[in-house]
């Protein structure tokens, strides 16, 4: 998500998303034709996972070109031993018993199984709320709430709207705020250092939407961004239906502060990352983080990829973030395309520590 202030004074200049956007365009690591689905907890990060070019027509034949429309929600009846039946690409939520991948144990997890419009657990989660200083640090344009206006447990998952409608009752630095939404955090709740940081979502579509899975440094806000370091596992524009960003940000020089050591992967076929649930996840270890798409490497960020001056944050506890942020200096703004509400759909949130 890229620094968020918390009300800190974290600020970052609009310059941080025009360089991101520019630097991604030679960092492509895209999916080998099949990885989808049957390499789902592709823990090994064998360099075969990736492919240097997108644009090749081989790309588009994950699953023959078939999307994974099968429904989902009799899974739990499936046996014990299916470890794969939950974190395919697919059309509903799932409530499934959690099997670890092999190597993994699980230490912290959120399968929203809770009753139709109830509120997240309280014990698990934290609600940002408001406008945030400067748009939460990047201009952007949405209220926050609390309670089960934007943030509701429904079939299976969590959802996340964002919506114009009732907007205008809050303030924003810019006015009467245009959108509301729901922003989650484990914070003081939970953090882990290390491990497997994995969700199952349906992201919203539409100009100027920006929902995001990601990470911050548990001594964050007492140590500010970036130092407290930030592993983004999943960010997506609206701009760009079908491209997931994976990246991290940490101190360094001004340039790599801004844009961060970062990744992306293109949904073949033309398809939108809102038109099906699809995991992300993020292995980070003592010197590497690992970023996947559906079980398939994209991109590894390591030690050896900090440049001069740079300095390696990702070594302590970290946090969850949860948020569907609307419009900003990356996505832009909403304009009269983009169907209101949208939704950010999250089947669930895993953590796993290493074996
Ligand atoms: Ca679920």
């Amino acid at each position: 998500m890229r620094a968020r202030n918390f009300g800190s004074t974290t600020f970052i200049p609009a310059l941080l998303t025009l360089l991101t956007l520019s630097s991604c365009v030679g960092d492509q690591g895209n999916l080998e034709p099949g990885a989808l689905g049957d390499a789902a907890h592709g823990e090994t990060s064998d360099a075969s996972d990736v492919v240097k070019d997108s644009r090749g027509p081989e790309t588009d034949e994950r699953d023959g070109g078939e999307p994974d429309t099968s429904p989902r929600t009799d899974v739990a009846d499936a046996p014990a031993t299916d470890v794969t039946h939950d974190d395919a690409p697919g059309d509903a939520p799932v409530d499934a018993p959690v099997d670890a991948p092999a190597g993994w144990v699980l230490t912290w997890s959120d399968e929203f199984g809770g009753a139709d419009g109830s509120a997240v657990d309280a014990t698990k989660w934290n609600y940002d709320v408001g406008a945030g200083e400067s748009g939460w640090g990047n201009n952007e344009l949405e209220y926050y709430t609390s309670g089960t206006d934007n943030a509701v447990v429904r079939g299976g998952s969590l959802v996340i709207t964002a919506t114009n409608a009732g907007a205008s009752k809050y303030k924003c630095s810019y006015g009467p705020c245009k959108f509301v939404s729901a922003r989650l955090t484990t914070s003081g709740k939970f953090a882990q250092k290390y491990g497997r940081f994995e969700a199952r979502m349906k992201l919203p579509r539409g100009k100027g939407v920006w929902p995001a899975f990601w990470m911050l440094g548990q001594n964050f806000p007492a140590t500010d961004w970036p130092d407290c370091g930030e592993i983004d596992v999943m960010e997506n524009i609206g701009d760009e239906p079908s491209i997931c960003h994976g990246t991290t940000h940490g101190p360094g020089p001004a340039s790599y502060v801004d844009v961060g050591l970062t990744g992306q992967v293109t949904l073949p076929g033309g398809k939108a990352l809102a038109d099906d649930f699809h995991v992300y996840t993020a292995e980070w270890e003592a010197s590497a983080v690992r970023f996947y798409f559906d079980g398939a490497l994209y991109k590894t960020v390591t030690s050896k990829d900090l440049p001069s001056g740079a300095k390696w944050v990702w070594d302590h506890s970290f946090f969850v973030l949860l948020n569907f942020a609307v419009g900003g200096d990356w996505p832009g703004s909403p304009d009269a395309s983009t169907k209101w509400p949208q939704t950010m759909e999250v089947d669930y949130v895993r953590v796993y520590r290493a074996e």
